[in-house]
């Protein structure tokens, strides 16, 4: 059978299942990431399994988030990253080395592999023809120890790519248009694989722009071939050794097939508060910014500020806009020093940043009250940004330096006194500035070594195995594509607390309702009902386990992202959806909701929950599999893999 690049990947990785759409299969997963925001649980979970060193082919720890170290949580975080890294055999990418995903797609990935991330676009590195996929921390731990990952095999959608970009149109506006015509909700369960003669026409860090923001989408993971460009990229990086070619066989089938013609494309931008809430930019150059950043793991490669300093060179930044640049990695940043790039920066008034993610998740640069902040980032969910009504605005970084000079959005073409033309002859640079040093290897003997945990490192809260009989207050109704940025905010004030889940559990729906932690405690926990695509974005698991910690017990909602679908069960709580989705129009915040026979009913996957206020029954089902059912009813995933184990 002519396979795509997908299931070919998934075939050779397969440990079981079937390889049908909707089906759980579990493959082999060669390569894992974590980064520092959700490393250390996932590291605490990997102690808990008692095993002396990680089976997989490459693990890799990057300290790349809580970079700011206002206090000394971020410090104490790096210290027990680094040493628990020693002492496991993982990979360490020290503070400074740069951001994950262009660190691993620069250093690690290879074509053909599986690689499974803490991090919602670790499928950044899919780009380079991989499987790579995001996870919350406790599955990347379950990786880690030898365990095969379970996920659904997912239906795949062909975008097959016509044509050629025009000058100062972005691998950006590629996935934006994407975003447009697809939305946040329509991925879960599917992975894109992109084919056509426009492939070949796209760099690998263009293409890792688009595969980054597929999580957007909500698939899986999106996929490119594995071909000369890869080989050409992976060279540049002393690496072709580990190319191999990757290609759909020809008359591959896929479920689904996207047409989009390059030479069409136009700059686009996404609106307040989604990233797909995309217009043209011509349609929202009326918008005045006051803040532009170029950076974060969508954007922030050698040839995208190559880009933003031939439409910045010679100009100054606008009186009313501050302009923040950060570098993606320290490969890129050194490069674009000996390359007089980042000279050009500078002198336009460009804010330089470290090489983390920083404002991206909100530390530190947050806008001004009401401010418009144009990013090249991959999200703009409302507060994310560290200001409750900054305006965030998402576009390549060729719009955000257009922008930047003139004060309102501005598609680079409409910018005088530059030839759009220029764009098109910046490359990216083969002649790397190739340096692990930054990154600390696994070593042999482990044994002396200690791991250091400060006071911020806390031990892992648990939940106990599932009880027959689950009741308890709706503590929160809320509405449809509720983020995992609603329910776990970050930010420089939370994201330190990532490793002190009692800590962090006071700010649980922080945006929405200040009063939840407490409303939690005085009712003994309760039940969450939410809406379509409940949780979708980030990997972090904390939106699971601090809920699970304040005691909530079930979310009853229309639909689920799928990473945080996983981090539920992973901690123990229930994930119920509506038979009937008009149903969710008769519960009401603090109706009280009983669930008995819950062990058998778990069984069945067939729910019927009692709601005792309206003296009516609700019908609801969980879409899990019998692992995930045993998972559940240990009381999470970490009770449940000690028992096999
Ligand atoms: C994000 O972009 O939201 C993060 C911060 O990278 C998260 C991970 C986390 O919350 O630590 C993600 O995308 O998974
Ligand atoms: Fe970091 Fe932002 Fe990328 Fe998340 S999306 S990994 S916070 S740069």
């Amino acid at each position: 059978m002519a396979e795509n690049i997908t299931r070919k990947i998934l075939k050779s990785h397969l440990i079981e299942g079937e390889m049908i759409a909707g089906q759980e299969i579990s493959i082999k997963v060669d390569q894992t990431l974590t980064q520092d925001a959700t490393g250390t649980m996932a590291y605490l979970s990997f102690e808990a399994l008692g095993l002396p060193r990680v089976k997989t082919e490459v693990s890799v720890s990057y300290i790349d988030h809580n970079t700011l170290q206002t206090g000394f949580e971020n410090a104490d975080d790096h210290a027990f990253l680094e040493t628990i890294a020693q002492k496991y055999g993982i990979y360490c990418s020290r503070p400074g080395n740069g951001i994950c995903h262009q660190v691993h797609s620069e250093r690690f990935a290879v074509p053909g592999k599986t690689l499974l991330g803490s991090d919602s676009h670790t499928p950044t590195s899919s780009a380079l023809g991989m499987i790579a996929i995001g996870a919350g921390g406790m599955s990347v731990a379950m990786a880690m120890a030898g365990q095969p990952f379970p996920l659904i095999m997912p239906k795949v959608i062909n975008v097959k790519l016509t044509g050629k970009l025009r000058a100062g149109v972005a691998a950006k506006d590629i996935i934006l248009e994407l975003l447009r015509r697809m939305t946040v909700k329509n991925g879960v369960g599917k992975v894109v694989e992109y084919s056509g003669s426009g492939v070949e026409t796209l760099s690998i860090p263009e293409r890792c722009t688009i595969t980054n923001m597929g999580a957007e989408l909500g698939v899986t993971t999106s996929v490119f071939p594995s071909d000369k460009l890869t080989y050409e990229f992976m060279k540049s990086q002393g690496r072709e050794a580990d190319w191999i070619e990757l290609k759909a066989d020809e008359d591959a089938e896929y479920d689904e097939l996207i047409e989009i013609n390059l030479d069409e494309l136009e700059p686009m931008v996404a609106k307040p508060h989604m990233p797909d809430k995309v217009i043209k930019v011509r349609e929202a150059s009326d918008v005045k910014v006051s803040q532009v950043f170029i950076g974060s793991c969508t954007n922030s490669s050698y040839s995208d500020l190559a880009k933003a300093a031939i439409i910045l060179d010679g100009k100054i930044v606008n009186p009313k806009v501050s302009l923040c640049i950060a570098p993606g990695s320290r490969q890129v940043f050194e490069m674009i020093t000996r390359d007089g790039i980042l000279q050009k920066l500078i002198s336009t008034g460009a804010r330089i940043l470290e090489s983390a993610c920083g404002p991206c998740i909100g530390i530190g640069q947050a806008p001004q009250s009401g401010g418009v902040s144009l990013r090249t980032n991959n999200r703009n969910f409302i507060g994310r940004s560290g200001t409750a009504d900054g305006q965030i605005y998402l576009a390549s970084p060729e719009v955000a330096a257009a922008s930047a000079v003139t004060g309102v959005i501005t598609d680079p073409r409409d910018l005088d006194g530059i030839n759009v033309e220029d764009l098109k002859k910046v490359k990216e640079s083969a002649e790397r500035i190739i340096d692990d040093r930054m990154i600390l290897s696994p070593i042999e003997n482990t044994e002396d070594v200690v791991v250091r945990r400060g006071p911020n490192i806390k031990p892992l809260p648990l939940r106990g195995a599932m009880e027959d009989k689950v009741d308890g207050k709706v503590l929160l109704k809320v509405g449809d594509d509720i983020t995992t940025d609603d329910i776990m905010p970050a930010g420089s004030k939370i994201l330190p607390l990532r490793s002190n889940v009692p800590a962090i559990s006071q700010y649980v729906f922080y945006g929405i309702d200040k009063t939840f932690p407490k409303r939690a405690k005085e009712n003994n926990g309760g039940i969450i009902v939410g809406g379509v695509n409940y949780g979708q974005g980030s990997s972090r698991e904390h939106a699971a386990l601090a809920p699970m910690y304040l005691g909530v017990k079930a979310i009853l909602a229309k639909s689920f992202a799928r990473i945080h679908h996983d981090n539920l069960i992973n901690y123990g709580i229930l994930p119920l959806r509506f038979k009937d989705q008009s149903d969710y129009d008769k519960i009401s915040q603090d109706d009280v909701l009983v669930i008995d026979n819950v062990k058998d009913k778990i069984k069945n996957s067939r729910f019927i929950i009692l709601n005792k206020t309206k003296n009516m029954k609700i019908e609801a089902f969980a879409t899990i599999s019998d692992r995930q059912k045993d998972v559940l009813l240990s009381g999470g995933q970490l009770n449940y893999i000690k028992k096999l184990l």
